[in-house]
């Protein structure tokens, strides 16, 4: 089951940040750091990393540094978006937000602190891959999350608000927003594994895509999930006057949209058969799942 799968993943990931977590020195930010990384959430991106990984032979051993970075860079921008200044939202993970937990200063230094601990795990030593390779990757994360990716998205995201905006515009925004940092899960499997140019390029839209397909389904659950499921409030994108595919052309064809760009996503799969099992579960769980 791949519910199980995700699960397990997510535990090793925990597993691996606490034990790097717990090596650094002690700091007034440790707590709220460890609360926006460790309490709770699916760490889909990792699961992202260890299935496009299992194209190649990866193992998930090998690539546990890339997927501890991810979720620092996801996690600073869960604990930023949670802001009064951005989407003020006081439930996350169906916990407090970082800000009410630890107020709001703390808070921004904990997502700025998890900002850096990203770039310190990708390029620590212990972490076995070539130094060219480590360069590429340090250099794609930053393009990832800075203004050409979720920094970027964000600000159009909140720029967006009540007004009205095109179906490319939306989309443009939730790829960088959203699709940006799944570009550099599935680029980063890639990567360690000795790819081409060519296939990493090619697996960086990939990531992107299937971003989109997440950040659809984000949309979805917002009109439809529940708040026990999803762990944080729903109903919001339109209370805020967001701009999103369902805001523009209404849910039921938003999700044929969806459903459309999720069919490209495993026909692209296809001519890796067994090897991209896993990943075609983890596409088709995106559009399906509850939280
Ligand atoms: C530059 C990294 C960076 C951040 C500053 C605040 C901000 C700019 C960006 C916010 C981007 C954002 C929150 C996008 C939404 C992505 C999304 C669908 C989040 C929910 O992800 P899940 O469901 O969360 O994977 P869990 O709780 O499972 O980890």
């Amino acid at each position: 089951m791949i519910k199980d799968k995700l699960k397990s993943n997510a535990k090793k990931i925990d597993k691996f940040l606490k034990k790097y977590i717990k090596n650094q020195k002690k700091s007034l930010l440790t707590a709220p750091i460890n609360y926006g990384v460790l309490s709770g959430g699916k760490k889909i991106r990792s699961s992202i990393i260890i299935a496009t990984g299992k194209l190649y032979n990866l193992k998930t051993s090998q690539i546990l540094n890339i997927c501890g970075s991810v979720e620092c860079i996801h996690s600073y921008s869960l604990i930023h978006d949670d802001l009064p200044c951005m989407d003020n939202d006081k439930l996350r993970r169906g916990k407090p937000t970082a800000h009410i937990k630890y107020g709001e200063s703390t808070a921004v230094l904990a997502g700025n602190s998890l900002l850096t601990l990203a770039f310190e795990m990708i390029s620590d030593e212990k972490f076995k891959i070539k130094n060219n390779y480590k360069v590429l990757l340090i250099k794609k994360l930053a393009e990832c999350s800075g203004h050409t990716g979720i920094a970027g998205g964000q600000e159009l995201d909140l720029k967006y608000e009540r007004k009205r905006k095109k179906f490319n515009e939306i989309i443009n925004m939730q790829r960088k927003k959203t699709g940006k940092l799944f570009s550099f899960c599935c680029f980063a499997a890639g990567q360690i594994a000795g790819k081409n140019k060519k296939v990493n390029i090619r697996l960086s839209k990939l990531g992107e895509d299937i971003g989109l397909l997440f950040q659809l389904a984000d949309d979805f659950l917002d009109v439809k999930g529940k708040k026990k499921y999803t762990g944080k409030t729903v109903n919001k994108d339109k209370k805020k006057g967001k701009s999103t595919i369902i805001n523009l052309i209404g849910y039921d064809n938003a999700f044929d949209y969806a459903n459309n760009l999720k069919k490209k996503i495993l026909r692209n799969l296809e001519k890796h058969g067994n090897k991209a099992k896993d990943l075609k579960d983890i596409i088709n769980f995106i559009l399906e799942r509850k939280n």
